[in-house]
């Protein structure tokens, strides 16, 4: 499959996970254009970030249906049943139905993206993931002519998740998207991180990321994709409107009610690290802006 997006940052070469990752999954063009420096209009000095560790990336979570503290998706998503597993396809789609995992990773071009990663609650990552662009999956199913929105669901399976009997949310955690914002280039489906399988308190065995929105946007662990019409309803905007928008792009100029969105704390950066600036649309202006031009961001936050 054609690439429609470069990487803009590079692995510092000192990083011990660089053993793992797994080179047979990382296409040879992608890794010959972009690890060895990028290309002019990718390469931006401020972004050749390091990647967090296994250990950060893999300890420090938000999954609420293994509960709400960060430690305790690490403590009980490997209860979770990750095989078999599949994806239903439906609404405005050409060929709906239920896609088994792995008929879909048959298909699609499994790909290394590092990207920045920034929750709602002001902390912050780098994460090497493996995954394939969302778009691909979408012209697997084909996208009918009336859909404008697509919506996800994660798995609801209580007997595995213990978090689910005593959250704030409803149950299944649902997410969505504008077609043009699934279809962007930079809107990946996860299915690893350092080139092994993605962990269960990370999402797997798919997850969605999108780098330029707030975590909650990156729904975990999707059994359901459906195309539709109207805008769907996600979690956390159930929860709290007012707290929590349908768009939820990083945006240091509009503040959640009750802190500050201007910085962030990076994960693994020690107890006395400076806070570091958030980056409009999380440092992904250039590819994102566009999409969202004669919008008003406070408005549509
Ligand atoms: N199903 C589901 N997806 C979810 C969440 C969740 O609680 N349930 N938390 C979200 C939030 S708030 C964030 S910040 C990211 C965290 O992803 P990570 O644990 O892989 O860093 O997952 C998002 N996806
Ligand atoms: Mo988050």
């Amino acid at each position: 499959m054609a690439h429609r997006w470069t990487n803009d940052m590079t692995r510092a070469d000192a990083t011990p996970e660089r053993m793992f990752l797994n080179r047979r999954q990382i296409i040879a063009g992608l890794a010959a254009g972009t690890m060895l420096g990028g290309l002019p209009g990718n390469a931006r000095a401020q972004d050749a970030l390091e990647p967090n560790s296994w250990e950060e990336i893999t300890s420090y979570n938000n999954y609420y249906e293994f509960g709400t503290g960060k430690d305790d998706p690490a403590r009980y998503a490997d209860q979770l049943t990750t095989e078999p597993w599949s994806v239903t396809i439906d609404g405005l789609v050409d060929r709906p139905g239920e896609y088994a995992f792995q008929d879909i990773m048959s298909e699609m071009t499994i790909e290394e993206r590092i990207y920045r990663f920034r929750c709602v609650e002001a902390w912050s990552m780098v994460v090497p993931w493996n995954g394939f662009e969302l778009a691909d999956l979408l012209d697997m199913a084909g996208v009918q002519d009336g859909a404008r929105y697509v919506a996800f669901e994660t798995l609801l399976r209580p007997s595995e998740m213990p978090g689910v009997a005593r959250s704030v949310l409803d149950w299944p955690y649902v997410e969505g998207l504008r077609l043009d914002e699934a279809r962007h280039p930079l809107t990946l489906m996860a299915t690893g991180i350092y080139g092994r399988p993605i962990p269960n308190q990370n999402g797997a065995p798919l997850r969605l990321v999108v780098p330029w929105k707030y975590g909650f946007k990156s729904i975990k662990s999707i059994v359901r994709i459906t195309l539709t019409e109207d805008e769907p309803p996600t979690s956390w905007n159930k929860a709290n409107p007012r707290e929590y928008g349908f768009y939820s792009n990083v945006n240091p100029d509009v503040d959640h009610p009750r802190w500050s969105q201007a910085t962030e704390r990076e994960i693994g950066g020690g107890l006395f690290s400076k806070r570091k600036p958030t980056l409009m649309f999380n440092g992904y202006e250039d590819e994102v802006a566009a999409l969202y031009e004669g919008m008003d961001l406070s408005v549509n936050f």
